[in-house]
């Protein structure tokens, strides 16, 4: 344990905000911050039970014990590569037990993950090496189709830190992770107040922010959650959403799981052909998925044969699930719904398990902690009446207090008094649920996966046919939002697939790709100049709308 901080080592990483002294104290004292790491949890889980199983998939079936030697072993390997305490780690794993075994092996090292997601590209990256000054890169050999050993050829010809690239699975002419498994070596504990690892933001500017999460503010919000989900030693926990987003993770998630002694599944899939094999076969209790995942899945599940009646609970999140989608869950899955809004700044509501079906169909929950604190304010950072919607601020014991290395977006992003500007329009109903009603922050959330519209903006604007650019999300039935690039032409515009061309070259990531590209004279502004985005909504909204009655 760790949880005096005298004669710990601790980190030395700037560029990011601590909670201010009087609140962690404030946590400590409630019992929220507890002194433990990662690392200590792995360790003492494995003590109690070393024998059962912690982790399946892809072949593999991990007991508690197993993986906590093999975290000791890929530490003591990864320390004789020259991975120091504190370096930071960029992890691009899919699901498979090697991101556990990478993660905790880096926990315990004391080292820090950077977890990006299987579908990011040269573009996302580079950057992340870059800014982090990343000085390893883990990645799959290959996954969907796609060879990750050729993305790291080319994210090492710019990232210049960059000294090493392990691979879970065929090497190539990198390092197999598998060759790094060595005896154990005595290492130094870091300290639970310190950086753990980064997330990713769902972004709004120009470049994607780092959120830098404690082992002490991560763990208590992987507990609470597994407390709030009633996870026990019998759950059973299946994956199929990338293990590195923060629902999956920590929602409670593999984390909440591995928490609570219970088992977590891998599924490489989100397909219902795959996951109801896997629900079946390993007896899932538990899930979470998107909302235009779980439409297709309670599609599939009226005609499958597999025996889907172990699974008790569905979360849904990571964008608005409709009540009409949340209504038929009971009936077709005989589970009960749980919807969760959350982000990976912090901050996740849950529908609670006994919540009546009116607040369970039409609320996205409420917070964790009674220490999670929430205004709902208007556009001058006024509280609106209660009931009215306005902007959701928050703080609280796992809400960060400022991005990674970005102090001017963070004067703009949280509050003077350390209030995380959510960027989501909320109501607040007297029971203290929230609903979410829309969005002010300039992002897309494309069923779930978020694009910021600056970012996409930048690498179009970089394209010589293209003088100005604006994405807006649009309407779509399947994914919720999807993209629309509206873009000025520097003369005749060229088709717009080579504009997607372009960007793919560019290495960014898929789904960042605009769904739709339309060309004007000029971009709509405002009364005080800005481009009107609003206005472009509304344009695709409505020539959609014409499409499909016409
Ligand atoms: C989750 O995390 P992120 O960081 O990918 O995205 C956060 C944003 C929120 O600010 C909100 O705009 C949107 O995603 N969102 C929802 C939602 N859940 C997330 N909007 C409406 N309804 C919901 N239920 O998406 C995330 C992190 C942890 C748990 C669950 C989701």
């Amino acid at each position: 344990m760790s949880a005096e901080p005298a004669g710990e080592r601790r980190q030395a990483l700037g560029g990011w905000t601590p909670w201010p002294p009087e609140l962690a104290d404030l946590y400590r004292r409630a019992g929220y911050w507890r002194g433990e790491t990662f690392g200590d949890l792995l360790r003492e889980r494995a003590a109690r039970h070393p024998d059962r199983i912690a982790l399946v998939g892809d072949d593999r079936r991990l007991s508690y014990g197993e993986l906590d030697q093999r975290a000791d072993r890929l530490a003591a390997g990864l320390l004789r590569l020259g991975i120091q305490p504190g370096d930071r780690v960029v992890v691009q794993l899919p699901n498979l037990a090697a991101f556990f075994e990478v993660c905790f092996a880096l926990f315990r090292l004391g080292a820090l993950p950077v977890l990006a997601l299987p579908a990011h590209r040269r573009a996302e990256i580079t950057y992340f090496c870059e800014h982090t000054e990343a000085v390893a890169y883990v990645i799959p050999d290959r996954d969907g189709g796609f060879d990750y050993r050729e993305l790291a050829r080319q994210v090492r010809r710019e990232a210049r830190t960059l000294k090493h690239v392990l691979v879970a699975g065929e090497p190539g002419e990198y390092t197999a992770l598998s060759s790094l498994l060595e005896g154990p070596v005595e290492l130094p504990e870091p300290a639970a107040g310190d950086v753990a690892f980064f997330q990713l933001s769902g972004g709004s500017t120009g470049v994607p922010k780092l959120i830098p999460r404690t082992h002490d503010d991560y763990l208590y919000s992987v507990r609470a959650s597994a407390e709030i989900c009633a996870l026990d030693a019998g759950s059973v926990y299946l994956a199929v959403l990338p293990v590195a987003h923060n629902f999956t993770l920590s929602s409670p998630g593999s984390l909440g799981t591995l928490y609570a002694g219970g088992r977590v599944v891998l599924s490489r899939r989100p397909s219902p052909d795959e996951a109801f094999r896997w629900i079946e076969r390993e007896q899932v209790t538990m899930t979470a998925l998107v909302p235009p995942l779980a439409s297709v899945w309670l599609e599939a599940a009226r005609t499958t044969r597999h025996d889907l009646s172990s699974l008790r609970v569905l979360q849904v999140g990571g964008a608005k699930l409709s009540s009409e989608v949340a209504r038929r869950v009971r009936p077709t899955l005989g589970c009960t719904l749980q919807q969760v809004f959350g982000m990976a700044e912090g901050l996740v509501n849950y529908t609670r398990l006994d919540d009546p079906d009116a607040v369970t169909l039409e609320t996205q929950g409420r917070p964790i902690s009674p220490h999670d604190e929430i205004r709902v304010v208007d556009d001058e950072d006024r509280d609106v009446e209660g009931g009215q919607v306005g902007h959701l601020l928050t703080r609280g014991p796992y809400t960060i207090r400022g991005y990674y290395k970005a102090d001017a977006h963070n004067a703009k992003a949280f509050t003077r008094d350390g209030f995380y500007r959510t960027g989501d329009l909320v109501r607040r109903t007297p029971s203290g649920h929230l609903i979410v009603e829309g969005r002010a922050k300039d992002q897309i959330n494309r069923g779930g996966e978020k694009i910021a519209a600056e970012e996409v903006e930048n690498h179009v604007l970089a394209h010589p046919a293209v003088r100005d650019a604006a994405l807006v999300a649009m309407p779509d039935v399947h994914l919720g939002e999807r993209s629309c690039a509206f873009l000025v032409p520097r003369g005749q515009p060229p088709p717009g697939r080579e504009i997607n061309a372009f960007l793919r070259e560019r290495g960014v990531a898929p789904y960042k790709v605009p769904d739709r590209i339309e060309w004007l004279e000029t971009l709509p502004t405002t009364s005080v100049g800005k481009v009107d985005k609003k206005a472009l909504r509304q344009w695709i909204a409505d020539r959609l709308a014409q499409g499909a009655r016409g």
